[in-house]
């Protein structure tokens, strides 16, 4: 083990590591031997379907594509414990590149194809990327142009691999994924590599509340244990076909079970590029698809088109899984009768702990709960602002540790120092209320961030770009009431006397310093001043309070 993949890395204290691997629960073997496993059973199986560019592999194809993947990237001269940065979208060329890789040992950081120029820089810096692989152009957007940016910016960040044709001197992954092949000698040194279980296997980004997004390392045998835990919680078997449409650099449809957990059962995993139900549900139609996973705001969408148009396309679906964000007690209540399939709540996190509603919980646990822990060896504390124990059924912030829960960020002392707890509790922020038989209630959180649709915004981020305009004096982003995502970004703003601001101006100035667009704020409230708590800081609850009455009025 080379010291470098262990720079920055919190472990687990050695005992406890020790037990885990003692109980099994940490099994010492590779996300990708799983998958290898699969493919011993079921190796003409179809493994992976890209349904948005029809492309297919089975099995065996899959495994054989990572190992040309992994031989490719490694006689191009990356080498093991390298990071690079992962922001393609959804599709075949992103499975290719992740299991690519995995098998060769180097860790790709789950970016977002939305993330630009000021997430990806701090993203790549912090990681110390040496490649990127992202997109040629989608949406009108140039992201050859950004990975040339990026490399300019980004100290040791050498490669830029774009999907379709690449500008020289970037390289066109395609010619990579599908004319590189590994020889039998490569395929022998791969398996020799091959990494161990407490080595990281990829890094994934935190919603976090601070401006730069915070890493998470994954290890393997955290990450195989969370994978298969919500596996078997969610009900996946040989017979399942998985569909992802969010992005699937998210955690959640990843390896929650996410696709990820379809390939270690020998299921067919599709990926889908967006979420929306004309898309969709043909898709589930034609791929007998049997679960899925979605945001609140996605569930309702669908839910809606469903009553609209009795579709009758979602007869395969079994489960639909909803989390990310809260989900209203009414709409999970329409899941079932509307979409004909069961709900399994999900509140998780990028950081570790999930917790599912069991898919044969009776109806009133299903809607009204997120759910409990999907390991017996998850812990969990509510805790009052001195970090006690809360009364039994009284609300209060979730703290948590456990096996695949790591006991600290990426290379953040700082960051480590707010969000764990002495005896490597973390504490997301998250106010909830143990409810019946366990299962929790999610009723808020106490923490700085806005939830869009499930993307999390730092408002500390936004504000402190926002100041970066001299006009502006006094500036506070809280979340605004909406219903189609839950939550949009609302800027609070003083400015200087005689002097402007408007929407456009902050939205344009954050898009030129490229800003991922899901973070723009959507609404500007100028004002002569803004409310202050007694210690001095804005008063963002009475913030808040202040648009959602705004809203209530206009309607
Ligand atoms: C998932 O992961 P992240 O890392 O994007 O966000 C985690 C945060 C949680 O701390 C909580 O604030 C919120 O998202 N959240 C929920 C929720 N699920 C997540 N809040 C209320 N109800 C829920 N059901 O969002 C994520 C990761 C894996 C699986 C599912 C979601």
């Amino acid at each position: 083990m080379s010291t470098h993949s262990r720079r920055g890395i919190t472990r687990w204290p050695e005992a406890v590591e020790e037990h885990y691997l003692q109980v099994g629960v940490w099994e010492e073997q590779t996300i990708q031997s799983f998958i290898r496993e699969a493919a011993g059973r079921v190796p003409d199986k179809e493994a992976y379907c890209d349904a948005s560019n029809n492309v297919r592999f089975t099995y065996r194809e899959l495994v054989e594509h990572a190992d040309h993947a992994a031989a490719g990237f490694l006689r191009l001269g990356l080498v093991p414990d390298d990071r690079v940065i992962l922001a393609l979208p959804n599709g075949w060329r992103f499975v290719l590149v992740l299991l690519g890789c995995l098998r060769a040992g180097i860790i790709p950081v789950m970016a977002l194809p939305a993330h630009r120029h000021h997430e990806l820089s701090a993203i790549g810096e912090k990681a110390e990327a040496r490649a990127i692989f992202c997109a040629d152009e989608s949406r009108g957007f140039d992201y050859q142009e950004l990975a040339g940016e990026l490399k300019e910016s980004v100290p040791g960040l050498e490669w830029a691999f774009i999907a379709g044709d690449a500008h020289a001197p970037n390289i066109s992954l395609d010619d990579l994924l599908l004319h590189e092949k590994a020889s039998l000698d490569e395929v022998a040194q791969l398996d020799e590599r091959e990494t161990g279980g407490t080595d990281p296997a990829l890094f994934l980004l935190s919603g976090g509340t601070t401006g730069v997004p915070k890493i998470i390392t994954r290890t393997h045998n955290d990450y195989v244990y969370n994978i298969k835990a919500c596996a078997e919680v969610a009900g996946l078997s040989e017979e399942s076909v998985y569909l992802a449409t969010m992005p699937v650099a998210h955690n959640f449809p990843l390896g929650c079970p996410g696709i990820l957990g379809a390939l270690f059962v020998g299921a067919r995993a599709v990926t889908l590029g967006s979420p929306a139900p004309e898309k969709a549900f043909p898709v589930i139609d034609a791929e007998k698809v049997t679960i899925t996973a979605a945001v609140p705001a996605v569930a309702q969408r669908w839910i809606e088109y469903e009553e609209d148009n009795a579709t009758g396309l979602l007869s395969s679906l079994e489960v639909l899984q909803v989390g990310g964000s809260r989900m209203p007690d009414t709409l999970s209540a329409r899941v079932g009768p509307v979409l004909g399939c069961t709900l399994q709540q999900v509140f998780g996190m990028a950081e570790g702990l999930i917790n599912m509603t069991r898919l044969d919980d009776p109806a009133e646990i299903i809607t009204t709960t997120q759910g409990r822990p999907v390991s017996e060896y998850d812990e969990i504390r509510i805790v009052d602002e001195s970090f006690q124990d809360v009364a039994v059924g009284q609300r209060g912030e979730i703290l948590t540790r456990g096996p695949y829960t790591p006991q600290g960020y990426y290379a953040s002392p700082e960051a480590n120092e707010k969000s764990f707890q002495p005896g490597g509790w973390y504490h997301p922020g998250d106010v909830v209320e143990l409810g019946p038989g366990g299962n929790l209630i999610v009723h808020g959180r106490n923490k700085d961030i806005i939830n869009r649709g499930g993307e999390k915004i730092s408002a500390e981020e936004i504000e402190s770009l926002v100041y970066q305009l001299s006009q502006v004096k006094l500036a506070a982003v809280v979340a605004m009431p909406d219903t189609d995502y839950g939550e949009r970004i609302c800027l609070y703003a003083v400015v200087g006397e005689g002097q402007t601001l408007t929407l456009e101006e902050v939205r344009e100035h954050l898009l030129n310093i490229g800003v991922a667009g899901f973070k723009l704020p959507e609404r500007l409230v100028l004002s002569d001043g803004l409310p202050m708590t007694k210690i001095g800081k804005v008063d963002k609850k009475e913030l808040r309070n202040d648009i959602a009455a705004r809203l209530e009025a206009e309607q």
